[in-house]
């Protein structure tokens, strides 16, 4: 009975402790994806709030190429990767139902190292993300939204 047992509660005592693990990996990962690209209440949406964000939020060692903000509200957009304001989309990425106010910020060119000099492109668009365990994980791009 031991025997059979050990190798069962073995398997048990290790699911116990790596989901904790797993789920706090996926905060992170959600932290870091908020961290990079929300930003519910901008100002400006010029070169100067690109130059300013990407500053703060640490994006800029090197320049960062190409980075989104979305406007959106965070359950809008955590909403993204479940049904009520997603859909599937190419290989396990997601595509919103309803449009966000983005800003898109994109490296002037030249120089990895700071200071890094941005442009800004506001828009209103559909967004394709990738999520982990139902939370929003990676930007992958954005769409002028489909006319219905
Ligand atoms: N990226 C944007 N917006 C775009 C295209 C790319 O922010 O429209 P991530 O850490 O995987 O999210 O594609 C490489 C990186 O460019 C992505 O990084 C994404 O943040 C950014």
């Amino acid at each position: 009975m031991v025997m059979v047992l050990s190798p069962l509660f073995f398997v048990f005592m290790l699911g116990l402790g790596l989901t904790p693990l797993t789920l706090a990996q996926d905060d992170h990962r959600y932290r870091r994806f908020l961290s990079q690209h929300y930003d519910p209440k901008p100002k400006g949406r010029d070169d100067r709030y690109c130059e300013s964000m990407m500053k703060r939020r640490k994006l800029i060692n090197p320049c960062k190429d190409v980075n989104t903000f979305i406007h959106g509200k965070k359950n809008d957009i955590k909403a993204v990767c479940g049904d009520s304001n997603g859909k599937p989309y190419r290989d396990n990425l997601r595509i919103s139902k309803s449009p966000f106010q983005v800003t898109t910020c994109k490296h002037k060119g030249g120089s990895l190292r700071p200071p890094c000099r941005y442009r800004a492109t506001k828009a209103y668009r559909v967004i394709v993300i990738g999520c982990e365990n139902g939370l929003p994980t990676h930007f992958e791009e954005s769409f002028i939204p489909p006319s219905q």
